[in-house]
């Protein structure tokens, strides 16, 4: 195990001493005892006379030879983590290198690898040097041809990146083999090998150009008609690539392989992606709208990394966000034409807000692009994914959808087949626009979550609007004073007929088109021949990933939440009111008092979920009240989440009585027998109709237990049978334990959705829920080998139970850090990820607090921390 800390730093980069042309692999599959030889076509990168040093990993090098020739003991030091030789020749060489590895016993998950019985591996980021020595670093880029041989029972499929060149018998065993060739050179994070006895779903593209693409998706056999929306999606992708980015596929052939056990979502290997099977298979039955969503979203995001990671890829690291960022902003932007632009929007901005926010605000807070790291697979972050394509949206915001487009026309011009940087990806859009983007480059280097306060004035004589806005940017860990960024803040004055008003002049900031460029600390902005007095929707689509504080009276939230042309800020102006009424009640709560809802705002929901001009999705998304994490988040600090969930039960309570016979009226009528259809339309139905159930029953009373029970009955799509289970559940419902029988009867065998049960079972927020889920880990189905698993009975439990983690005795966080423990020598990678949902700890109220701190020391007083788990709880800690 690798424990050692010395950081690696932005600051220190070097261009690699040598290059890597080409190489040729040759893997000899066996459970155990896998052969790998690696032919390398090295030269040296200018006249740099230095040792040669290939990265490894727990490796176990069998032979080494040079030109041919064995190389004499003496010319090289092999250890697990390193091959090095002094005095390598200083003109082009070739080095043969064979390693034994173990891929049955490999628990981590990264290298060559077993899932069920099937070969795989993951590379990025490091994990190719866990099967042969290498210079296993993003800007080395060389041609692999890969040759797999395997026993043909066992593995009758074998694939590798590019397209297949040979395939054939091995005389006189029953091995065969598979001859694969990527004719574009790529780094060795995006290399891949499959092999394994697995069905396959088959269809083709034709690209804009005429070319024909073969397309295949792997799985279990058995799960081949799960792989249908996958199949669809992906040829949605493909089309949309080249429509909105001007972008073709580049090989013969695109493949898929599903498999069970994997660390993340899904890898983009070149023409041979690896995916966690929750983000392929999805049918009525087994998957929820939620579920085809996010197939749709991976497979979308996976496809576009060919153009945005792969033809380009990352100097180094730190430039994780120039992929990732930039790939997470082309699948939100797929999925948003694809379906509902502004309920996507809804739904990216809350996932930013509850998994980016706190990470920013907390102990972990880091830069879109790091400048130091201990372990880099810590780094795939809310931060740099989401706020990473946060950046970019901004970015078009500022230019302009056609300086935008020209500035990628650029980049994809200027960079193919190059490992760049930030710098180089900014240059091409200040040089197609002329605009300076200095100071917008400090969203990248600079961490925290930006607050803007707003303040507005009308001065009804003068016809004149003006608008003063205060921008802070606070402290996060090493970076103690930030300098003021360019904010795109949209806008809109609201007259009082609900349409924007027009100005004649606006001074004091830059104004282009409906955006205001705030770039000092503070910036008024004097709008003159303003007929009447607006009521200002600022930030409008979410255009800044920043906190918005404006005073608005309650009495204009509810003017946006009826009128405003921005559909975002209507939602926005739902979840504010929501917000400090939740916010007050938690505090009444704490004071021992009973807490006061407005029926105002009440009613104005009611409105909104009976209004039929506003699509059903967007209704379903006003209507769902913020959760116990985002109030947790908003107060701050000396938070008690016992005090936050009775004061959100009591808003559901006051909603349920004062709405309960509209609210019942609109359920019924929303009833539907049409068969199930995976779109959004159907989809969003569903969740307007699910979210009223959840409303109905927010009184505790029998009546909308009783109906949940019914939904879970009649239910005929997995959508609404967990709708209706999750409202059992998380209603503490007795009904609930023969439900989750019934559940599990059904779908017992069936592993992705029995992760549903287990998930609903660890975020049920009663007493018992603890015991439950320590038992849990106990049934057949469960594995701590599988991380899917994992997430979702320790990882929900910890990240989407709040008052049952953060139980005042404690015992919610020696469990979750014991598990940590025990899962740190399997899998470090996933146990670093689960620790990490202590990271808003010190923002808990004293008692609880010191109970997490005690869990906390405990875990970084363990012996022998991976490195991954060691990154995060010092930081956690510090
Ligand atoms: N590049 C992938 C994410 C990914 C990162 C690391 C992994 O190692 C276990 C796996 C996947 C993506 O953005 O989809
Ligand atoms: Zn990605």
């Amino acid at each position: 195990m690798k424990t050692d800390t010395a950081p690696v730093r932005l600051s220190d980069y070097r261009p690699p001493d040598y290059l890597i042309d080409t190489v040729t692999l040759d893997f000899r599959l066996s459970p155990n005892a896998t052969r790998v030889t690696s032919l390398l076509a090295i030269r040296p990168n200018g006249d740099t006379r230095r040792p040669l040093v290939l990265a490894g990993d727990q490796l176990k090098l069998v032979s080494v030879t040079l030109d041919g020739a064995p190389l004499p003991k003496e010319r090289y030091r092999a250890t697990p983590d390193a091959l090095e030789i002094a005095d390598p020749p200083q003109r082009p060489f070739k080095l043969e290198i064979v390693t034994e590895i173990d891929p049955a016993g490999n628990s981590k998950l990264m290298g060559l690898y077993r899932s069920e019985r099937t070969y795989c591996t993951q590379c990025e980021a490091e994990g190719f040097r866990r099967m042969t020595y290498f210079l296993d670093r993003p800007d080395v880029l060389s041609v692999y041809t890969t040759r797999i041989e395997a026993d043909r029972t066992e593995a009758p499929v074998l694939l590798s990146n590019g397209n297949p060149i040979d395939a054939g018998s091995v005389d006189g065993t029953n091995r065969h083999y598979a001859l694969w060739h990527d004719p574009f050179p790529k780094p060795a994070y995006l290399f891949a090998v499959v092999g394994g006895d697995l069905g396959v779903v088959t269809d083709h593209f034709k690209t804009t150009s005429g070319r024909n693409v073969e397309l295949r998706i792997y799985c279990e056999h058995g799960k081949e008609d799960r792989c249908a929306y996958a199949m669809d999606s992906l040829k949605r992708s493909m089309r949309w690539d080249e429509v909105a980015f001007g972008r073709e596929y580049d090989l013969d052939i695109f493949m898929i392989v599903a498999v069970s056990d994997f660390n993340m979502g899904a890898m983009e290997n070149k023409g041979l992606n690896i995916f966690n099977d929750k983000y392929v298979l999805a049918d009525p039955d087994t998957a929820t709208d939620g579920d085809f969503a996010h197939v749709e979203g991976v497979i979308a995001h996976e496809y576009f990394h060919n153009w945005t990671g792969n033809r380009i890829t990352c100097r180094d690291w730190f430039q994780l966000c120039l992929k990732e960022g930039l790939t997470v902003f082309r699948d939100q932007e797929f999925s948003s034409d694809e379906r509902s632009r502004p309920v996507k929007r809804i739904a990216d901005v809350r996932t930013l807000q509850a998994r980016q926010f706190p990470e920013d605000a907390g102990p972990l807070a880091h830069p879109v692009r790091p400048e130091v790291y201990h372990e880099i697979n810590n780094f795939y972050t809310a931060t740099v994914y989401e706020k990473g394509s946060e950046v970019i949206r901004m970015l078009k915001s500022i230019l302009g959808a056609k300086d935008f487009r020209a500035g990628m026309d650029l980049y994809f011009e200027r960079h193919d087949g190059q490992a760049v940087t930030i710098e180089d990806f900014l240059a091409c859009f200040a040089d197609v626009s002329g605009v300076d983007l200095a100071q917008f480059k400090l969203w990248y280097s600079q961490a925290g979550t930006p607050e803007i306060v707003a303040n507005g004035s009308y001065d009804a004589k003068a016809r004149r609007y003006t608008l003063s806005l205060a921008q802070n940017v606070p402290a996060t860990p090493g970076q103690s004073t930030k300098k003021p960024m360019h904010i795109p803040v949209r806008f809109g004055l609201v007259g009082p007929n609900g349409e924007d008003l027009a100005y004649d002049a606006a001074v004091g900031a830059a104004v282009t088109g409906d955006v205001i460029h705030l770039m000092e600390p503070n910036q008024t902005v004097v709008f003159s021949g303003v007929s009447a007095p607006p009521v200002p929707s600022l930030l409008r689509g979410f255009s800044a990933p920043a906190k918005l504080m404006m005073e608005l009276p309650p009495s204009d939230l509810l003017f946006l939440l009826r009128t405003d042309t921005d559909s975002f800020n209507r939602w926005r102006a739902a979840e504010t009111l929501a917000m400090r009424q939740l916010i007050a009640a938690t505090t009444a709560v704490r004071m021992n008092g009973a807490p006061k809802y407005d029926d105002a705002f009440v009613d104005a929901l009611g409105e909104i979920a009976e209004n039929d001009a506003l699509e059903p999705a967007f209704r379903a998304q006003a209507l769902q009240l913020p959760g116990e994490a985002d109030i947790a988040r908003e107060i701050g600090n000396d938070v008690d989440p016992d005090a936050i969930a009775a004061g959100r039960n009591g808003l559901r309570a006051a909603i349920a009585s004062r709405l309960a016979a509209r609210l019942r009226r609109l359920h019924q009528a929303l009833g539907s027998s049409m068969p199930f259809s995976p779109d959004a339309a159907s989809a969003g139905r569903r969740a307007l109709r699910n979210t009223l159930l959840d409303l109905i029953a927010g009184d505790g009373a029998t009546e909308g237990i009783a109906l949940a029970v019914e939904r879970f009955r009649a239910a005929d799509n997995m959508t609404d049978r967990m709708a209706a289970l999750a409202v059992l559940c998380h209603n503490g419902a007795e009904a609930r334990l023969e439900a989750l029988d019934a559940f599990h009867r059904r779908y017992a065998g069936d592993a992705l959705v029995i992760d549903k049960w287990f998930a609903l079972q660890a975020t049920t927020p009663t007493p018992d829920t603890l015991t439950r889920v320590k038992t849990l880990l106990d049934h057949p189905a469960f594995s701590i080998g599988n991380p899917n698993r994992i997430r979702s009975l320790v990882g929900s439990f910890a990240a989407a139970n709040q008052t049952q983690f953060n139980r005042p005795d404690g015992a919610g966080y020696d469990f979750v850090a014991d598990f940590v423990l025990d899962l740190d020598p399997k899998n470090p990678q996933t146990a670093a990820r689960l620790l990490a949902s202590f990271r808003s700890w010190r923002a808990l109220e004293a008692g609880r607090r010191q109970k997490a701190e005690a869990a906390l020391n405990r875990v970084v007083a363990a012996p022998n921390l991976s490195r991954d788990t060691r990154d995060i709880i010092t930081r956690t800690i510090a």
